[in-house]
């Protein structure tokens, strides 16, 4: 069977849509048909480097589609259910997913290493070479086969490209400020980078109850979307300094908890500075392998009792997570129609790419 998927050829290209094969499902793997997929940071970073991959590759890791056909064993759905897929598909069994660390899950690391399956295998083929997905995903892709514990259930109602986004951009914006950071009531918090993820943190803080949400960003677009979110303040990055700013608004304590969502150097650097004494600075965006997270061990770290936290996939665990976001959607807290810029097909892919790095929209979402 062939269908069409964009397919990364090599660093810095063109994403091209072209028919690739796709295997049946193994043991343990669902075939699923796509029905939407979010266009998120990541993906560009998959392309230009600085998240490291093998090529060619499937790109694509937020979506949502109908299962097709399951593999041997597969118990937990069946054809024509609805599924979230999770990037990091949970276990449920090993160390850290009985640890409620799901998304480290050990099983999953084998996909995310070599861009084939949980077997190391590859299920997509390119004339008959072997074609890697990324992240177990690969949802750039009218069909794809993943591992049946990266296929999260969800009810029929939930439309196709709310659902896609759930799967990465809303479980970690949201997760980071629900289950990463330990954010209480009244807080003062910082979220610098206001895309499709930053958005999820600052609506993820406003229903941990957060007093003060400052959004920082350099686009004014995105600031205002911010302020729909609940940001009660914002902060243009590219006319004032970000942290005095901040320093200003907190009386020169800092922010209670401060989350830096993009993956620079500088604004790594910033989100650790206007962390208060005792606070939290909450790293989600993704860096290239250079950048670092500089500072004096005694006055920056001990003395000031500041804790530096990293944050994969929001802290989810996809199993229970996905329903709770869900239900936080359908009760009109959770904003997720609101993050679609635009629904673009498969085609215009690229354009997408464009549009992310001029940095003017929430989230393109293909639409099968
Ligand atoms: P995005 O491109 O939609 O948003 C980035 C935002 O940052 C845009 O609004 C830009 O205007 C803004 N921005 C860029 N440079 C600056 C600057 N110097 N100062 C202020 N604002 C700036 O990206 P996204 O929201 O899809 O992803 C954000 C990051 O999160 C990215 O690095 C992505 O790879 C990462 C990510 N991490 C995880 C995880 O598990 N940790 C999951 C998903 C995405
Ligand atoms: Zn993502």
């Amino acid at each position: 069977m062939t269908h069409k998927a964009a397919v990364a050829t090599g660093l810095d290209q063109p994403l091209e849509i072209l028919d690739i094969g796709i295997d049946e499902p193994h043991a343990g793997e669902v075939r699923i048909k796509m029905g939407a997929s979010g266009v998120c940071h990541s993906d560009l970073s998959v392309q230009n480097g600085t998240l490291m991959s093998a090529f060619p590759v499937v790109l694509g890791h937020e979506g949502a589609g109908v299962v097709e056909k399951v593999g041997e064993g597969v118990t937990h759905v069946k054809p024509g259910d609805h599924v979230v897929v999770s990037w990091v598909p949970q276990c449920g069994e090993c160390y850290f997913c009985t640890r409620n660390q799901g998304e480290l899950c050990e099983r999953a690391n084998t996909a995310m290493a070599t861009g084939g399956l949980l077997d190391g295998t590859y299920r997509f083929d390119l004339d008959g070479a072997p074609l890697a997905q990324m992240a177990a995903s690969g949802t750039f892709s009218q069909y794809s086969i993943i591992p049946a514990s990266g296929a999260v259930k969800i009810p029929d109602d939930v439309p196709m490209p709310v659902a896609a986004l759930i799967g990465c951009g809303v479980l970690t914006g949201v997760g980071a400020a629900l289950n990463t950071a330990d954010i209480a009531k009244g807080d003062t918090v910082a979220v610098v980078g206001c895309g499709g993820v930053g958005l999820n943190v600052i609506q993820g803080a406003r229903i941990a109850g957060a007093d003060r949400i400052i959004a920082i960003d350099q686009n004014e677009t995105k600031l205002a979307m911010a302020k729909q979110f609940g940001a009660t303040d914002t902060v243009n990055a590219s006319q004032v300094n970000a942290v005095s700013q901040v320093m200003e608004m907190t009386e020169q304590r800092g922010a209670d908890v401060a989350f830096e969502v993009i993956g620079l150097q500088q604004t790594i650097d910033d989100v650790i500075t206007m962390t208060r004494r005792g606070g939290q600075a909450i790293l989600v965006g993704v860096p290239r392998m250079d950048v670092m997270v500089q500072l004096p061990a005694f006055m920056g770290l001990v003395l000031q009792e500041k804790t530096v936290k990293g944050c994969w996939y929001g802290s989810s665990n996809v199993h229970t997570d996905v329903t709770k976001l869900i239900d936080l959607y359908k009760k009109g807290e959770l904003k997720l129609d609101e993050l679609i810029s635009r629904e673009i097909s498969l085609d215009e892919v690229n354009e997408a790419f464009d549009a992310m790095k001029t940095g003017e929209i929430a989230r393109s979402v293909i639409v099968y």
